[in-house]
């Protein structure tokens, strides 16, 4: 398989510095008029201008000693030492499964024997995983090669082999603010800031959270939630657009909601109407643990809730205004399984002449290795936007970045932050469409159709 992608057009034009495509845009305007939808076809013309040098890449993680950070660690590490280790089912190596960009593939186009298939990764310059240095802060002290043992995710042989190149790694002392983790996190409470000007005026209802982002942006650092709290208050986006500081968040969307993203939008596309949806999950991981305080459990209630709303408002035929369908999200603490989380599913959908169509769901799987490769993914598309900017032809002079707040990584979070007054997109595949196709568009390339045509003529 060739590793690299050269386009053959006059539209695209490579330099040492850039790969610079000029790209038309097609949309669609309708307006309602005396009772009739008026359909407009419109075409911008954009220039995307993407620049070609990698970066070394360093990522702080807030919380780097907890199962995440330490498993995305362990992850990396073990895949720039290419480590093998035995298990009861044989040998395993490191490899970087459920990363959209390592190890999924995008269609470049029709070869002599149909589709050629490339990396994601392969489509624009990126930064490899193997290459990111990781650092952090965490208010537990225990370094990353116990952190690591303490979350038992990782298979034994492996984490022999990890821990000699971990046990340095020890997260920088952190802010620990009872108010907004849940009580039962206080014992491992042992690294923490005291004293710090922030805390002196003592304004209670900021977060940690919060202050780590306004510290990100006013370094100039791109800052990414992952979990569920609404770190990015209104000011915080402000600020971020003032210092044009790319956000992105919240809340990985990693298993139980990455799946409805994708079931409630093929029951809908189908025209089936879902009526009801029951998730219930229960884990054993630290995670788990904190989100067994009302508080904190009711944050991810939340971002879990959010998925289907944009494809049940889409559907007038099913669902009149207001309507949508019974939602219920539970989350339980069971200590034994550790990160082997549970998620079980009831789907139940309207179905021809009263009928019911019911689906149940049972996913068990490791948390963390679900996330890790989302970690990866978020850094590396967030650090790519940062070195692409356009301009539409006659309009703009200038290049100009991506919109500070990142939609275009949708697809990577339960809770998709867009642009004020920009829709919200939770289908998984339009989310993945959207990265695809922008990447497509800075090499000047369409989206891919799916009419097949050229197969649909005598
Ligand atoms: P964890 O509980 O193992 O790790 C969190 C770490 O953050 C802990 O080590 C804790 O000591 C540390 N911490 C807490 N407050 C802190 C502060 N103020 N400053 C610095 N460190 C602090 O949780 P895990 O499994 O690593 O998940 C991390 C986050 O990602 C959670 O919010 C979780 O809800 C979210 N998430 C996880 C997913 C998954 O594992 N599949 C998917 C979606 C979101
Ligand atoms: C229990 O729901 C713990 C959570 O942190 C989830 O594991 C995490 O948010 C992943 O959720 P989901 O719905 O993407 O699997």
């Amino acid at each position: 398989m060739a590793e690299t992608i050269k386009v053959n057009s006059p539209n695209v034009v490579y330099t040492p510095e850039y790969i610079e495509a000029k790209y038309t845009y097609h949309t669609t305007q309708v307006a309602c008029d005396s009772g009739c939808y008026v359909v407009t076809p419109r075409s911008t013309e954009f220039v995307f201008r993407t620049e070609r040098r990698v970066p070394r890449l360093g990522v702080m993680l807030v919380g780097w000693g907890g199962n995440n950070g330490s498993t995305v660690t362990a992850s990396v590490i073990a895949n720039y030492l290419g480590l093998t280790w035995p298990t009861k089912e044989g040998m395993k190596e490191a490899n970087y499964l459920g990363s959209l960009m390592q190890s999924s593939v995008v269609s470049l186009g029709t070869g002599e024997e149909g589709d050629v298939y490339v990396p994601f990764r392969n489509l624009l310059p990126m930064v490899h995983p193997n290459d990111i240095v990781f650092d952090g802060w965490d208010i537990s002290s225990m370094d990353l090669a116990s952190a690591m043992e303490r979350a038992c995710v990782l298979d034994w042989g492996l984490q022999q082999q990890l821990k000699p190149h971990m046990a340095a790694m020890r997260p920088r002392p952190s802010i620990y603010r009872p108010d907004f983790i849940a009580a039962n996190q206080f014992d491992r409470a042992d690294n923490v800031l005291t004293g710090t000007a922030a805390q002196q005026h003592d304004e209670k209802e900021i977060s940690p959270s919060t202050l780590f982002a306004v510290a990100s942006i006013l370094e100039g650092c791109p800052y990414i939630n992952g979990s569920p709290q609404n770190t990015f208050v209104p000011g915080l986006v402000e600020l971020a657009i003032r210092h044009d500081v790319p956000l992105a968040g919240d809340d990985f969307k990693s298993g139980q909601t990455k799946l409805k993203s994708v079931l409630v939008d093929y029951l809908i596309s189908a025209g089936l109407k879902p009526v009801s949806i029951v998730s219930y999950n229960h884990l054993g991981n630290n995670d788990g643990k904190n989100l067994s305080s009302t508080k904190q459990f009711n944050s991810k209630e939340i971002s879990k809730s959010s998925v289907v709303n944009d494809m049940v408002s889409s559907n007038r035929i099913m669902f009149r205004p207001g309507e949508h369908p019974d939602h219920c999200i539970v989350i339980k603490y069971v200590p034994y399984v550790g990160d082997s989380k549970r998620a079980m599913d009831e789907y139940t959908s309207e179905i021809m002449m009263g009928g019911h169509n019911t689906i149940v769901i049972h996913n068990t799987c490791e948390d963390s290795l679900l996330a890790s490769p989302l970690i990866l993914d978020l850094v590396i598309l967030a650090e790519l936007c940062t070195r692409i900017k356009l301009r539409a032809i006659g309009t703009n002079e200038e290049f100009e970045p991506f919109h500070p707040v990142l939609s275009i990584l949708a697809y990577l979070c339960k809770a998709p932050m867009v642009p004020q007054g920009a829709p919200v997109v939770n289908a998984l595949f339009s989310q993945r469409a959207c990265i695809e196709n922008i990447m497509k568009a800075c090499l000047g390339l369409q989206p891919q159709n799916n009419m097949q045509l050229e197969h649909k003529m005598l």
